[in-house]
């Protein structure tokens, strides 16, 4: 009989027992109700997430280094799902220029790729972007002195563009290889005040007065107008009868350079660096009118920046570098039919 009872409250006890236990668990009830939470806090990020919209204002329009910056930029706004909406000047002028980057920070977008006109003139816009708490880029340009670490202006996240300097360098290297390192060399570039353009120039000067058998003939400031390029080459034809190469700093100066060489019926004779890639360029090149095409990478430069204001805007900083040099592709008339040659080719449409 004691033993019956003893055994009796022994189950009592741990019936007791186990009740205790199931009130006082509320560990795996709160683990059950977590995997419901989940799917509730992913809803509200998802209904939260606020759609991304990024501005690209670029250089001027209907040059097919900006049409295939936007092309770069595009796709890859495409890739991570944001907006781009692109516009710039109809000239290469900071005073029409700005009103548009007014527009866009009017329109508040998220982030600002700028091509800026004018290193001094287009700081003030760019602050008032930054100012709104607008991420802003540079391309193919900067503003201050491009040192956006510890220069004159320090509030863009990156300045991404070509290494111009080296760019002229090489170009001048290699006209004054192809002229035998002896004769006269004539820059034409784009205008005074545009840094990437004024930096091939000194490239190609540095690779000039580092051979001694070439001199320079003279530079001159196309405004990126090729028939400014064509009448400005024909007069130094007529003040230079023996002008051995010509360095066409930006795509109009060599298209027009090209111009007037073609018509004067020295292709061939005067040996041509372009700088820049425009189909009109390769056409040149395979016609022995031009000898070498410098190509920049706009669509790469584009994509760049785009990844950039994207990483900024969701917190992803740790890749940003504050300066991008983006490589070239020299294409000569041996690597032309190459696919790197081919895909370097700049869009005009
Ligand atoms: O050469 C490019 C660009 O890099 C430069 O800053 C301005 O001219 C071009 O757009 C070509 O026309």
């Amino acid at each position: 009989m004691k033993k019956r009872l003893t055994i009796v409250s022994m189950l009592v006890l741990f019936t007791m027992l186990l009740a205790a236990c199931a009130s006082a668990t509320p560990t795996p009830a709160a683990s059950t109700t977590a995997p419901e939470a989940q799917p509730t806090t992913e809803a509200t990020t998802e209904a939260t997430k606020k759609p991304i919209t990024i501005a690209l204002v670029y250089g001027i329009q209907g040059d097919a280094f900006y049409i295939t910056m936007e092309k770069g930029a595009r796709e890859k706004a495409e890739e991570l799902g944001v907006t781009l909406i692109a516009d710039g000047p109809s000239k290469w002028d900071p005073s029409v220029q700005t009103p548009i980057v007014d527009a866009m920070i009017a329109k508040k977008v998220d982030g600002l790729i700028n091509v800026p006109n004018d290193p001094q003139a287009m700081i003030a816009p760019l602050q008032r972007a930054f100012d709104a708490g607008i991420p802003v880029v540079t391309t193919d340009q900067y503003i201050g002195d491009g040192n956006y670490t510890d220069g004159t202006v320090t509030f863009p996240l990156s300045v991404i563009a070509s290494d111009n300097f080296e760019g002229g360098k090489i170009a001048c290297e290699a006209l004054i290889k192809s002229i035998g390192g002896k004769g006269k060399i004539y820059i034409l570039t784009s205008t005074a005040n545009v840094p990437s353009d004024i930096a091939r120039r000194d490239g190609c000067i540095a690779a000039i007065d580092a051979n001694e058998g070439v001199s320079l003939a003279g530079v001159d400031y196309t405004e990126s107008s090729a028939p400014t390029a064509t009448t400005q080459t024909q007069a130094m034809l007529q003040k230079e009868p023996d002008l051995a190469a010509i360095f066409g700093a930006n795509l109009f100066s060599a298209q027009g350079a090209a111009a007037a060489v073609k018509s004067a019926g020295l292709a061939g004779v005067i040996k041509i660096a372009s700088f820049d890639a425009p189909e009109q360029a390769i056409v040149d090149l395979r016609n022995n009118v031009i000898d070498m095409v410098i190509a920049q990478q706009p669509a790469l430069i584009g994509a760049t920046a785009v990844q950039y204001i994207y990483d900024a805007l969701t917190g992803n900083t740790a890749d940003i570098q504050k300066k991008v040099n983006t490589p070239f592709v020299i294409i000569t008339r041996d690597n032309v039919d190459t696919p790197e040659a081919q895909a370097a080719i700049y869009k005009s449409e």
